[in-house]
């Protein structure tokens, strides 16, 4: 069956918003505002996000009525910081099945490269894949180079062999972390060829520096952005998203970015 990626793009980009924070961090990562997922939910549509990312037991609890709206995207596997171990195995928690009954556009799964635990996480995610690809639904790679004194998050060696391995193993797009090497990374995404390459916001930082980024990798030749914690965690989501998303689909300036940034907040400042 024909894989439909459209349903997550427009015209080619992408940005998605993700939520799966609350198992892999933990609540640490959430405030007052942000614990309910109906306010990420109202972010996603408002900002008219091509796809939010949740564990399965958010969407079962709140992905009804016009939410609806926003593509869904399901992580199927997750693991949590409780027991602290790099070299822990994430298992996939959710089926595809079950991803597709609750509404999802695509379905993603984290894998740790280079994990001791690396073939059992490679044929899990083959079968992920394989099952996606029968229903023509789509699959996003976190390939996050993890687990092994030898390698790094952020080296560009490993993150293009990252890349290179979400391609080999069928990704339809591969999230990957940016390393501020704009050079470097146009690299890793080549390696990637024709899986398309998202990239992670990570921790919050000052917004003028995280639209800068944001700027920086729409250059490199990924098609979009699955952020989470950069929106939801600033006091003006909105506004921030109106800035990366005219970055990421209209290919607007960082200047024109920033000042729309600006703009936005004096609005809903009045
Ligand atoms: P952020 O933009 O908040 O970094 O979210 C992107 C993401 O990939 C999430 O989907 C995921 O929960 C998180 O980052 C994982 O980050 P890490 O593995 O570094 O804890």
């Amino acid at each position: 069956m024909r894989v439909n990626t459209n349903k997550i793009l427009k015209n080619g980009k992408s940005l998605l918003l993700a939520y799966d924070q609350g198992l892999e961090h933990g609540p640490r990562d959430l405030n007052l505002k942000t614990v309910d997922p109906s306010y990420v939910f109202d972010i996603a549509l408002e900002g008219m996000y091509n796809g939010i990312i949740v564990q399965s037991g958010i969407a079962e609890k709140y992905y009804h009525g016009y939410y609806k709206d926003v593509p869904l995207i399901i992580k199927l596997n997750g693991k949590t910081t409780f027991a602290n171990s790099p070299s822990l195995i994430s298992k996939q928690i959710c089926s595809v099945e079950r991803a597709i009954k609750l509404g999802a556009s695509a379905v993603g799964y984290t894998v740790y490269d280079g994990n001791p635990l690396e073939p059992e996480i490679l044929a899990e995610y083959g079968k992920v894949i394989d099952q996606a690809h029968e229903y023509g639904i789509p699959v996003i790679g976190w390939m996050y180079p993890r687990g092994s004194k030898h390698i790094a998050d952020l080296d560009n060696d490993d993150l293009a062999y990252a890349a290179r391995l979400g391609l080999e193993l069928g990704s339809d797009f591969i999230q990957l972390k940016y390393n501020n090497n704009l050079e470097g990374f146009k690299w890793v995404v080549k390696c990637a060829g024709r899986s398309k390459v998202l990239v992670a916001g990570g921790n919050k930082m000052d917004e003028h520096a995280f639209l800068r980024r944001s700027d920086e990798v729409m250059r490199t030749g990924a098609v979009g952005m699955a952020v989470g914690r950069n929106v939801w965690q600033h006091d003006r989501p909105l506004a921030v998203t109106k800035a990366i998303s005219k970055m990421v689909h209209d290919g607007m300036s960082i200047d024109d970015a920033l000042k729309l940034f600006e703009e936005e907040c004096n609005k809903i400042k009045k």
